[in-house]
């Protein structure tokens, strides 16, 4: 009963939101280095505003992060006293290919991931790598016009093969995008695009939406060709749309909006497109270029497992829907559930019920990889946060992943909590929005110590993870 005896507890981040040093031992710039903190960001990681300099007046929180290209060491010994299984992390692709389409890779940059991986097992700690998480080369935007281009299917493929070969035998999972669906809403972020005047822009998404799909099967197909070993997953943004009320028609738009999610995954477990999708190219007039070496390819290389981040759940009826589309899955308000500081819906049920439709739907082991909560943290003078907001969140969540599991057989891998070393907020680029066990000293601007201190979820989680996940308490 309850979680596997094997199963993978631990944290997850990304290189751009902690690791700093951003023009350091060669690394090159990257989207995810110019969006800035404030009121430009939205209008920049959406592709509305182009940004591919850094400019006067503008605090881009990524360039420092929390300093983990110098503090892994001391992050990752912390990591391990909470009693980890795995630490999720992500590789920036602009220090292993500054540019992104040269020849040979920067040796400085793989060093580093190397001596990361090897303090993780030093620990026992299991790494978990997404290969790209919000992460593309400056370069590629400026000269092949991010993802929407073809060719950068081959420069991705480039950068795996170097990576599963270097680290052969110290990483065994993959996530190939992370929240591949988000480049739907955030596609500068998603995929390094920057809309020109008058493009049509649902050409350009489900082009560059294409070309990932391709480059995240011929990975899956390297991966395994060089370590049979290597287990691949895809992963989603999910959080299951609710009608606003039970009329058909907004139950057919809750339909329709979870469709346009579901749609990356679909393709990445079944290995081809569903209808719906093929229809609505049609319909939309979408000339999406897939070639019979994509279709092979696309069918014989699916993912070994699904994962996907959950923080709440959404909420839709036809009439919003109507007046159009918003930024960054949005949602309407939904009167049943409560909502955090920055407007997140708090669902545990919802969590359970995403999970199982996940299950439901793909059949294939499920590993749960963020989830968490962004809160307002008030450290007292040695850094100590009280923060038992954070406790009661990931205790209703664990719980209800528990009831996925016990109560209703979903076959899950592992969970890993969003942050849990506070770091810089992709959505807003604040430091304020926090999500770690351990707390870190530096605020929105930038000022700060980075000195790092335990808030009180982290002794708790120590006991969750020690105990399986039978003590909540
Ligand atoms: P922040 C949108 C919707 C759901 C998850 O988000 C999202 C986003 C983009 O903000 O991102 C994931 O930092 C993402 C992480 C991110 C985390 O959720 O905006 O994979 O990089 O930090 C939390 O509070």
């Amino acid at each position: 009963m309850g979680f596997r005896k094997d199963f993978l507890w631990g944290g997850a981040t990304a290189a751009n939101q902690l690791e700093g040093a951003y023009n350091e031992d060669g690394r090159g710039l990257a989207n995810v280095d110019l969006t800035p903190v404030g009121e430009a960001r939205l209008s920049v990681i959406t592709g509305k505003r182009k940004m591919l300099e850094f400019e006067e007046g503008y605090f881009y929180p990524a360039k420092g992060a929390i300093d983990f290209y110098h503090r892994y060491k001391e992050d990752i010994a912390l990591f391990a006293e909470m009693g980890f299984k795995t630490y999720r992390m992500s590789i920036a692709w602009t220090r292993i290919f500054p540019k992104g389409d040269e020849e040979t890779p920067n040796e400085k940059g793989l060093e580093f991931y190397e001596n990361v991986f090897k303090e993780c097992r030093k620990y026992g700690i299991e790494p978990l790598v997404t290969i790209t998480h919000f992460d593309f080369p400056i370069h590629l935007i400026k000269e092949y016009g991010g993802w929407r281009n073809r060719k950068i299917v081959d420069f991705y493929k480039k950068l795996c093969e170097v990576i599963f070969k270097r680290y052969k035998g110290l990483v065994k999972y993959w996530l190939t995008f992370n929240e591949i669906n988000i480049l739907l809403h955030a596609p500068f972020m998603g995929a390094g695009i920057v809309f020109e005047e008058g493009e049509n822009e649902k050409q350009a998404l489900y082009a560059a939406a294409h070309h990932e799909l391709v480059a995240s099967a011929w990975a899956t197909k390297i991966a395994h060709e060089i370590d049979p070993e290597n287990k691949v997953g895809c992963m989603l943004a999910s959080g299951k749309y609710y009608p606003l009320t039970a009329k058909p028609e907004d139950v057919w738009e809750a339909l329709e909006k979870d469709r346009e999610n579901y749609f990356f995954i679909d393709v990445q477990v079944r290995g081809y497109y569903p209808n719906y999708a093929l229809k609505f190219f049609e319909r939309n007039n979408l000339k999406i270029d897939i070639t019979e070496e994509d279709r092979k390819i696309l069918k014989e290389n699916t993912v070994d497992f699904v994962s996907f981040s959950y923080y709440t759940t959404r909420c839709i009826s036809k009439e919003a829907a109507d007046l159009g589309e918003g930024n960054l899955l949005e949602s309407m308000r939904n009167p049943y559930i409560e909502v955090t500081d920055w407007g997140w819906g708090l669902d545990p049920l919802g969590f359970r019920t995403t999970i199982n439709e996940i299950y439901d739907r793909y059949q294939k082991p499920l590993f749960v990889v963020e989830n968490g909560l962004g809160a307002v943290d008030t450290p007292d003078e040695n850094g100590y946060v009280e923060d038992d907001y954070r406790i009661d969140y990931l205790r209703a969540h664990i719980k209800a992943m528990k009831d996925a599991v016990e109560l209703d057989g979903v076959d899950l891998l592992g969970y890993t909590t969003w942050g849990p070393i506070d770091l810089v907020s992709a959505g807003t680029g604040e430091m304020k929005k926090r999500y770690g066990f351990i707390y870190v000293d530096r605020d929105n601007a930038g000022n700060g110590t980075l000195k790092r201190s335990k808030k009180k979820s982290f002794e708790w989680y120590k006991k969750v993870i020690a105990s399986n996940g039978e003590d909540l308490e």
